[in-house]
């Protein structure tokens, strides 16, 4: 392949990576189950990237979770919510942030021993079925991953595009230690396309949640596509070929 060449594909990857948004940008539907709060029935609260901080500049962490109509909005139950990136979401390979593709964001936060040593006693988790699509008609479901559950998202990392490493422990921790062990991940429900029952999907467009048929009503945020770091970026299209010597 020639230098020329290559140096045009390396810049047409790159303003399509500039040009597309990581978070999502359109709501395709959204039915909202009863019980529901009143005031947390805006879809459009999930477009764009999920709020660092709320209205009185307390940022986010995960023990403390975003809690506003402004930033939240509530399925209800079993309600359902579909939204769309502007783009296609790659499945990443195991060895590329962790496997893990996109996040779901959601209120969800660990409880502390506020009056103790503030370690971690609990989670609240109100689980809602995720589903991912290429055409916006066909979905699959994701395997044993639920949005509103873990991890609980920090503000603290910088950014909502890195993914966080599996099978963080987190009870009877201290906040700030389980926070390190995001590494340069803030949390959000970890979904690897990988995980899609009964299809091998190498990008989608497409995101559904539905709140599941228990006590609990699911909340949600926002979602965002996982941009692996530049340099893996270089090395991921350095195996598919593209930087090959002539
Ligand atoms: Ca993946
Ligand atoms: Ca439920
Ligand atoms: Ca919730």
């Amino acid at each position: 392949m020639k230098r020329s060449l290559v140096v045009v594909l390396l810049f047409m990857a790159s303003c399509s990576m500039l040009n597309a948004s990581p978070y999502a940008s359109s709501v395709i539907s959204f039915t909202q189950g009863p019980w529901a709060e009143d005031d947390y029935g805006d879809p459009s609260v999930v477009l764009g990237a999920p709020p660092s901080a709320d209205t009185y500049d307390w940022p986010i962490s995960i023990s403390y979770g975003p809690w506003e109509p402004s930033e939240v909005v509530s399925l209800g139950h079993c309600g359902s919510l579909t939204i769309a990136f502007d783009h296609q979401v790659m499945n990443n390979p195991a060895d590329v942030e962790y496997g893990i593709d996109f996040l779901i964001f959601s209120n969800t936060f660990f409880s502390t021993d506020y009056e103790g040593d503030g370690r971690i006693l609990g989670a609240y988790f109100e689980p809602a079925k995720i589903e991912v699509s290429q055409d916006g008609i066909t979905f699959y479901e994701i395997a044993n991953t639920f949005a509103d559950q873990l991890y609980p998202y920090t503000s603290s990392k910088g950014n909502f595009v890195h993914a966080t490493p599996p099978g963080i422990e987190y009870l009877n921790r201290q906040p700030a230690d389980v926070e390190d062990d995001y590494l340069t991940g803030c949390g959000g429900t970890q979904v690897d396309i990988s995980n899609a029952i009964g299809a091998t999907l190498d990008w989608i467009m497409y995101v559904r949640v539905t709140d599941i048929d228990d006590d609990g009503m699911a909340d949600i945020v926002g979602f965002a596509d996982v941009v692996p770091e530049p340099a893996t970026m270089i090395m991921l299209l350095a195996g598919i070929g593209l930087l090959r010597r002539k």
